[in-house]
C-alpha cells in the first residue's frame, strides 16, 4: 500500500496534510514530518489543523508554520493522518478533495480514495517513516525530531503494550538521523502548564478503581478555576503517573462518557461535538456507563480510539 500512496503523491503537486482535531503527539509530529518529506520531493505542502498546535508541541520543527483553519484550502490532495473519518478533522471542504488516509488504529476505516491502515505499528509516525524510505527521501534532523516525538508519545515513552523490537529499530534510525531523545522527552514531559498540573491533581483526587478498570475526570468548574484550556486535558493517559497499576484507564474531560449516561446512545451518536460538556450529575453517573462496553465502542470514537491505541482492553 505504501507504493500506491507514493504513486498518488508523485502524480500530484499541492498537498494539505492534516490530522484529527485536538491533535496528539503522533498527529502533530507525523503531519509535520510528512509535510517536510513532501517538500523534499519537490511538492508544495501545508499542515492545516482545526485546533492549531498544542503548547507542548510548539517547539517541534516547523510547528510555527501550521495553519489553523476551519476549512481545507485548495490542494490536489489531502493527506489525513490518524483519522477514522473526515469528521474527526473538524475541517470543512474535505468532501470535494482527493483523500489519502494513513492510520494505524484498529478502528481505522476505508473512508478515503486511498487508505493505508496498518494496525501492527505503534504510531502513524512509523508509516510516515516507511513512506520516506520508499520515496528515497533521507530523514534529516528536523523530520527525525518530529517522528521520534510522535513515536515516543504514542508508545507512552516506549512503555505501552505492543512496543517491540521494531519500535526500537525505528527509534534507533531516528536517533541516528539526529533526533535527540532526551531533548524530545524534556520538551514534552517537562513542558506542562501549571494549570495542567493543578488539573491533574484534581483529577487524581477523583481516581476510582474497580479491578483492572480505573477512571478519573475533571469538571468544567475545575477547568475554569485553574485557568486550564481544553488542550490541558490531552494525553493524560500518557503522562507519567501512578495509574500504571490499572490495565484500563479512562479519562473524561467534562465528561465524555457521562454524556452517554444522560443521553440515549442514538442521540449521542448523532452529536457532532466530540467532547460535549455535561452537568456535574452526569459525571456522577459516569461509572455505570464506563462499564458498558457497547457504549464505549459505538457512540464515542474518541474513547474506542484510546482503547485501541493503548491496547489496554
Ligand atoms: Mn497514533
Amino acid at each position: 500500500m505504501v507504493e500506491r500512496v507514493l504513486q498518488e503523491i508523485r502524480s500530484r503537486q499541492r498537498f494539505v496534510v492534516t490530522s484529527h482535531a485536538r491533535p496528539d503527539g503522533d498527529g502533530i509530529g507525523s503531519a509535520l514530518a510528512c509535510a517536510q518529506i513532501l517538500r523534499v520531493m519537490g511538492k508544495v505542502a501545508d499542515v492545516v489543523m482545526h485546533d492549531g498546535v498544542p503548547r507542548i508541541y510548539q517547539n517541534l520543527p516547523f510547528a510555527d508554520r501550521v495553519i489553523k483553519a476551519d476549512r481545507i484550502p485548495a490542494a490536489d490532495a489531502v493527506i489525513l493522518l490518524e483519522c477514522d473519518s473526515t469528521r474527526r478533522t473538524l475541517l470543512d471542504g474535505l468532501d470535494k478533495c482527493f483523500l489519502i488516509n494513513i492510520d494505524h488504529h484498529v478502528s481505522g476505516r476505508n473512508f478515503a480514495n486511498v487508505n493505508w491502515i496498518d494496525s501492527s505499528v505503534m504510531a502513524t509516525a512509523e508509516l510516515v517513516f516507511r513512506f520516506a524510505r520508499r520515496a528515497c527521501v533521507p530523514i534529516d534532523r528536523n523530520m527525525a525530531t518530529c517522528l521520534y516525538t510522535a513515536l515516543m508519545t504514542d508508545t507512552g515513552s516506549f512503555m505501552f503494550e505492543g512496543t517491540n523490537e521494531h519500535t526500537f529499530t525505528v527509534a534507533r534510525e531516528l536517533a541516528l538521523a539526529g533526533a535527540d531523545p532526551a531533548l524530545c522527552a524534556r520538551s514534552i514531559y517537562f513542558g506542562h502548564s501549571t494549570a495542567k498540573m493543578r488539573l491533574l491533581g484534581a483529577a487524581l483526587s477523583n481516581l476510582h478503581r474497580e479491578g483492572s478498570l480505573a477512571w478519573i475526570w475533571v469538571t468544567q468548574e475545575q477547568m475554569t478555576r485553574f485557568g486550564a484550556r481544553e488542550e490541558d486535558c490531552e494525553d493524560w493517559s500518557t503522562t507519567r503517573s501512578p495509574w500504571a497499576m490499572c490495565r484500563s484507564l479512562f479519562f473524561f474531560a467534562n465528561s465524555l462518557i457521562a454524556a452517554c449516561a444522560s443521553a440515549s446512545a442514538a442521540k449521542a451518536r448523532s452529536t457532532s461535538r466530540p467532547w460535549p460538556s455535561i452537568s456535574a450529575e452526569a459525571v456522577t453517573n459516569a461509572p455505570a456507563a464506563v462499564r458498558s462496553r457497547a457504549l464505549c465502542r459505538s457512540p464515542f470514537r474518541e474513547l474506542s480510539t484510546v482503547c485501541a491505541r493503548k491496547r489496554y482492553s
